[in-house]
């Protein structure tokens, strides 16, 4: 097995953290290099594309969450092996990313803009986002949204879900979720409840 680094910012969430937990879920060793926030400037320049996450394979840094999420879900078994059920994958994650870009450009934002600029996206974007990301999991099964069993893209919706519904986004209802895609709700439960995510969490809230 390669040796294997993920390096993301020192939080349990973000786009780093489906990686960490499908490592986690499959019983890979990696080695979990979390950066605090002080770090971050030295390192910037040393990234591919100045940004993090990034893996570090044998030595070869390699960057872009959802490349990273697919290539952990080849090591793991958490990626589809069907092409098709591999894109509807795939077109998840890219989705969630989206949205998240999106909010993410609201962050440093002057108080009235950031107010403007989220309760437009609230009522636009998000709320189309879950509502596809919902019709996508029911096409789906119902249950995960590819494959019929737990995939990146799961865990990928269940970082985006936590963060809408974690109250953080000043002017995005926390309840935006709750109220225009339940079923993203009982998905999130879903993968909360998984055993090893379940576990991985104890396991975090213990350290
Ligand atoms: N498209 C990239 C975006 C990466 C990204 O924006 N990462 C954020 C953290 S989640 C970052 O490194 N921010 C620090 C900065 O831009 O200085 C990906 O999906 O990995």
């Amino acid at each position: 097995m390669a040796k294997l680094r993920l390096t993301y910012f020192d939080f349990d969430g973000g786009r780093g953290e489906p990686a960490r937990l499908a490592f986690h879920i499959g019983g890979i060793a990696f080695d979990d290099d979390r950066v605090a926030g002080k770090s971050w400037p030295a390192l910037r320049d040393r990234t591919p594309f100045l940004a993090l996450p990034t893996l570090e394979v044998d030595g070869e840094v390699v960057s872009q969450s959802n490349s990273i999420n697919r290539y952990v879900g080849k090591l793991t078994g958490l990626y589809p092996e069907d092409n098709l059920q591999a894109f509807l994958c795939d077109e998840v994650m890219d989705a969630a990313e989206d949205i998240s870009t999106r909010i993410g450009q609201t962050i440093d934002l002057p108080e009235d803009a950031k107010k403007e600029a989220r309760e437009k996206l609230a009522a636009g974007h998000v709320t189309r986002y879950l509502e596809q990301l919902q019709a996508r999991l029911k096409a789906a099964g119902g249950e995960y949204f590819a494959d019929r069993r737990l995939t990146v893209a799961d865990l990928k919706v269940f970082m985006l879900v936590r963060w809408l519904r974690s109250g953080v986004l000043d002017y995005i209802p926390k309840d935006l979720v709750d109220t225009v895609a339940p079923q993203l709700v009982k998905h999130f439960e879903r993968v909360a409840g998984h055993a090893k995510v379940a576990e991985y969490y104890q396991r975090r809230k213990a350290t």
